[in-house]
């Protein structure tokens, strides 16, 4: 059994290509992006992990259901409301039962287990907590929602901090921590370190209960020299005072994590990573089509030994 930790679009892909060769597959989600948008509640990272299992991703977008369409947006634009994140048709629907259900007192890992069933996802989707956690941006403007600074302000003010409100109070799921507990591995999928990661390490019963078993903690590196393959990783580790590469990664990672996968071009870093008493291994860890998410996926699975 292994458990993946995992953010939305940076994950997905590695996580669909675990669970077409692994039975049992957890996935440990982050919620620090959930959005309270419309009055409804939008969980990006779950949603992601949900469409992408399901093959109803929009790929190329990397969030949403393809296909979608965006009638209701549209309307809400006719109203006077700000239309910047752009929720689909079908995607709305997921929203608005998960909001419902939430106030009709279920929680969000019911609403995420019914929600697998619905889409005929094997994998086991657990939300890191119940609680809630945002992710903030701090810029020189002031601190924004992750989704405000990224998707309304297009991520291009600089960036002088970040916080996860809520995080050093959210009490872990138990069936997340199990899931930590119980695996053969545990895999910090390649998501990025600060907003996708970071929120789930930051709250304590998570991180204790990684540093415990970190002997079996393989991490991902979601980059590639000093650049993410895809999104404001490196821009986000600057500004939290990391290093911007596959060793700033390790660094960060070294309390819950023995071991990291690296890109074959990033070997020049591997023995300053090993003197983290890490075990560092190299492949070829861009995955742009199916092909590359199963042999990155059966990597891990073969070669790597925790
Ligand atoms: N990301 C965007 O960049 N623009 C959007 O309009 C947008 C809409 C959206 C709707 C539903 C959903 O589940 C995710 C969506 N995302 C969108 C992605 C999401 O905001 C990601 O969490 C962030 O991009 C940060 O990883
Ligand atoms: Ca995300
Ligand atoms: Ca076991």
């Amino acid at each position: 059994m292994i458990t993946v930790l995992a953010g939305g679009t940076g994950s997905v892909k590695l996580v669909r290509g675990l669970v077409s060769q692994e039975s049992k597959v957890n996935v440990v989600s982050n919620v620090g992006d959930n959005y309270w948008l419309y009055g409804l509640y939008v969980c990006p990272d779950i949603d992601t992990i949900v469409y992408g299992l399901a093959d109803l991703l929009d790929q190329e977008r990397g969030w949403g259901i393809k296909k979608d369409t965006f009638n209701f947006l549209r309307q809400m634009e006719v109203f006077g409301e700000e239309t910047w994140f752009r929720v689909g048709d079908r995607d709305a629907a997921t929203h608005l039962i998960r909001t419902n259900m939430l106030k009709n007192g279920k929680n969000l890992s019911d609403i995420t287990k019914w929600m697998c069933e619905k889409f005929a996802v094997s994998a086991n989707i657990i939300p890191v907590t119940d609680n809630s956690i945002e992710t903030r941006i701090i810029t020189d403007k002031g601190e924004l929602h992750l989704q405000e600074y990224w998707v309304k302000h297009r991520g291009k003010d600089p960036v002088e901090g970040i916080q996860y409100i809520g995080a050093d109070k959210a009490r872990p799921n138990p069936e997340a921590v199990n899931a930590i507990h119980d695996a053969d591995m545990v895999i910090l999928a390649p998501g990025n370190p600060l907003t996708s990661i970071g929120p789930m390490l930051q709250i304590k019963g998570i991180r204790k209960e990684l540093s415990k078993i970190k002997k079996k903690v393989v991490a991902i590196s979601p980059l590639i020299g000093d650049n993410a393959i895809s999104g404001p990783a490196a821009k986000y580790m600057q500004a939290a005072g990391i290093e911007s590469n596959a060793y700033g990664l390790a660094k960060m990672y070294s309390d819950v994590c023995s071991n990291i996968i690296v890109d074959t071009k990033d070997r020049m870093l591997v023995k300053k990573i090993q003197s983290l008493d890490m075990k560092v291994f190299e492949t070829k860890i861009t995955m742009k089509n199916k092909l590359a998410e199963d042999a990155l996926a059966n990597f891990i699975l073969k070669q790597v030994h925790v």
